[in-house]
């Protein structure tokens, strides 16, 4: 399976991002990982390019906030990308905030697994579980 990858917008925070390729090859995926400070433009050009199943987005500086409410518009402007697993993690708000709010908005905005402030380990593991459940 093909996941592209990134940290979005001008967030510079680099270490999860590498932790992420890092466990996602581990796990046997097949990564493309475009780094820190990527636009959502770039992502679904990517995945279009890559044939990506998977597009896994972190966001730690919170502005992944401002970026979401794009992220349906600007998808249904690309063809081929239907099927895509969308998934985002990290810090998902500037300050403080709960996952029973912040949850159903991302959702909203069109992901369908959200990680906010959960480990990494956790987050794979339930996007294996999701991609196991659709191929079923
Ligand atoms: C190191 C660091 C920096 C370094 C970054 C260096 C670099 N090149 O990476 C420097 C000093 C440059 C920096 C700058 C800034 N930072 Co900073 N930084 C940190 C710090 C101390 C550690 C981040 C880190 O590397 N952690 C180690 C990694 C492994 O952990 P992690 O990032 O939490 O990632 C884990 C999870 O989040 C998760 N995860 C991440 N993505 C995803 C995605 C999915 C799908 C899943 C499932 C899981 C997942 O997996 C990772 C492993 O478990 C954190 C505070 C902290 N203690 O976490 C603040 C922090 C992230 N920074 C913060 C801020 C505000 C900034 C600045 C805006 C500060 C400023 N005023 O200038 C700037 C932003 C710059 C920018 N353009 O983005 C805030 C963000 C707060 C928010 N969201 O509201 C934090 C939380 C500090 C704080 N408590 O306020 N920062």
């Amino acid at each position: 399976m093909k996941v592209v990858t990134g940290v979005v917008g001008n967030d510079i925070h680099v270490v999860a991002n590498r932790l992420i390729d890092l466990s996602l090859r581990a796990r046997g995926f097949e990564v493309f990982n475009l780094g820190v400070n990527t636009y959502l433009e770039e992502f679904f050009d990517a995945c279009v390019e890559t044939g990506a199943d998977v597009l896994l987005i972190s966001s730690l500086n919170g502005e992944a906030e401002g970026w979401g409410r794009e992220v349906k518009g600007l998808k249904a402007k690309y063809k081929h990308l239907d099927d895509l697993i969308m998934m985002i993690g990290g810090n998902l708000v500037v300050g403080s905030g709960n996952a029973e709010d912040i949850v159903p908005r991302y959702k909203k905005y069109g992901f369908d697994l959200v990680c906010h402030q959960i480990d990494l380990n956790t987050g794979l593991d339930t996007l294996e579980a999701f991609i196991e459940k659709r191929n079923s």
